[in-house]
């Protein structure tokens, strides 16, 4: 996985500001206060911090040359493994896409079915976000450029009949892939969110077993709110996954780690960039590495 340098807030790396933390000329009760401290700076929230100094101070990592890969596999050992992708027995793999306004569901649709279909897939994408007409205007802009069919309803459809349609387009077209857009959200809108259900079970009526995935979309940078915001869509439909994006432009990717582990499930894609290619497939190893990266030693 290719990461930006961007994990770093202007003058504070979370590799950079432990460095010498572990040294052995250092009060143990002093370093520990302190390397709290940096992981909640770290944005790793205070689960995971409590977690990790419990962890030093029963592992012994004071003096111990090895403590950044202890820490490293500590942190990536928080990420639950991404399953592996089962084609369903019958009919097109159908994944949802749900997540706030913004938080970069469309543009990770596009880049996802550029990836899929680049794979050899036949895919199709579905604009179940009929709020605005914008939204399958800019869906229908991603497919033309990628040379992909996009299923579009007027502004106003039950987006749930929306996902129906193109769930059932696909099993008779041949498709092996359907994306589903949804509109984004505030999770402080019950009505909107029960709606997300909605579109949920339809889904499996259907194309029994669909959605095969469910992925929620955020913004890495909104830093520590991730978690409640996470939290909330749980609640409203059964996520299997998530998406990063904008790790590109933030110094807050801490905040991940809290949101995969506090919620259980693994982390499948993350967004680098605003082009069609930025999306890797997420890579804990890698990511933790961008994290603690920045150290001199
Ligand atoms: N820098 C950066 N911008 C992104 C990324 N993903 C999405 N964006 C931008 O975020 C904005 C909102 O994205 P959009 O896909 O429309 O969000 P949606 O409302 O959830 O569908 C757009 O300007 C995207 O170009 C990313 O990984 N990095
Ligand atoms: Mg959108």
């Amino acid at each position: 996985m290719r990461l930006p340098g961007s994990l770093r807030r202007r003058g504070f790396t979370l590799g950079g500001a432990l460095s010498g933390l572990f040294g052995r000329n250092r009060a143990d009760e002093e370093g520990a206060d302190r390397f709290e401290e940096i992981l909640l700076a770290g944005d790793l929230g205070p689960e995971i911090t409590e977690g990790l100094v419990e962890r030093a101070r029963r592992e012994g990592w004071k003096g111990d040359p090895e403590w950044r890969d202890r820490l490293g596999s500590a942190l990536a050992g928080y990420f639950p493994a991404v399953p592996e992708a089962e084609a369903p027995a019958e009919g097109p793999r159908v994944v949802l896409f749900v997540g706030t306004n913004g938080s970069g569901k469309t543009t990770t649709i596009a880049r996802v079915a550029k990836l899929l279909s680049g794979r050899g897939r036949k895919v199709l994408l579905a604009c179940a976000d009929t709020f605005r007409a914008a939204a399958s205007e800019q869906l229908s802009e991603w497919g033309g450029r990628l040379g992909i069919p996009v299923v579009v309803r007027p502004p106003g459809t039950d987006p749930g009949s929306v996902a129906y349609d193109s769930i059932r387009e696909a099993a008779a077209g041949g498709y092996g892939e359907v994306l589903i857009d949804t509109a984004g959200r505030l999770t402080t809108r019950t009505d909107l969110m029960a709606e997300l259900g909605k579109v949920h079970r339809v889904c499996s009526k259907a194309l029994p077993g669909a959605p095969h995935s469910t992925l929620l979309v955020i913004d890495a940078s909104i830093g520590q709110s991730a978690l409640p915001q996470a939290r909330q869509f749980a609640g409203a439909l059964p996520l299997t996954g998530l998406v990063l994006t904008k790790l590109d432009g933030t110094a807050r990717g801490g905040a991940v780690v809290a949101v995969a582990a506090g919620l259980g499930i693994p982390v499948e894609y993350a967004g680098t960039g605003e082009s069609p290619d930025d999306l890797e497939v997420f890579s804990p190893a890698d990511f933790v590495e961008a994290l603690l990266g920045g150290h001199d030693g």
